[in-house]
């Protein structure tokens, strides 16, 4: 009987576990502790509607976010900077964690955000968001 009450229990502790993991991979881009992760959120997209602005957030873990300029743009492990990018629009190289872009034309956007090390290249972090203008 206790061998039993054992197996279902193994059992129940096992689905739990699953189901944890398998939802919590498809929505969370960060990465184990300890390893480079970078997740974006869209602030209140419609929010300053007669000015069709889009505000992104962005998290980046276990990478400190350093200006390339001043690296000489040397990569250096653990070092990086961010590039936004609009839909197929010019890459915006910055430090920043917060970027508001306005007066969107009406319509779907994409914006992509990646980790980029000081010499530009990417670090293999990557993560898009959409909006669509009213
Ligand atoms: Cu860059």
């Amino acid at each position: 009987m206790n061998r039993i009450i054992a197996a279902v229990a193994a059992l129940v502790l096992f689905a739990a576990v699953s189901v944890r993991v398998f939802s919590a991979a498809p929505n969370d881009s960060m990465r184990p502790p300890g390893e480079p992760g970078l997740s974006i959120k869209l602030i209140d997209p419609d929010r300053n509607a007669h000015q069709r602005t889009a505000t992104l957030s962005v998290q980046v873990r276990e990478v400190q976010l350093v200006d390339p300029a001043s690296a000489k743009e040397t990569a250096v492990r653990g070092q990086g900077h961010l590039h936004y990018q609009v839909d197929s629009g010019p890459i915006i190289a910055t430090t920043a964690t917060k970027l508001s872009f306005h007066e969107l034309t009406p319509g779907l956007h994409s914006f992509r955000v990646n980790l980029a090390g000081n010499d530009h290249l990417p670090l293999g972090l990557s993560q898009t968001v959409s909006v669509t203008i009213p």
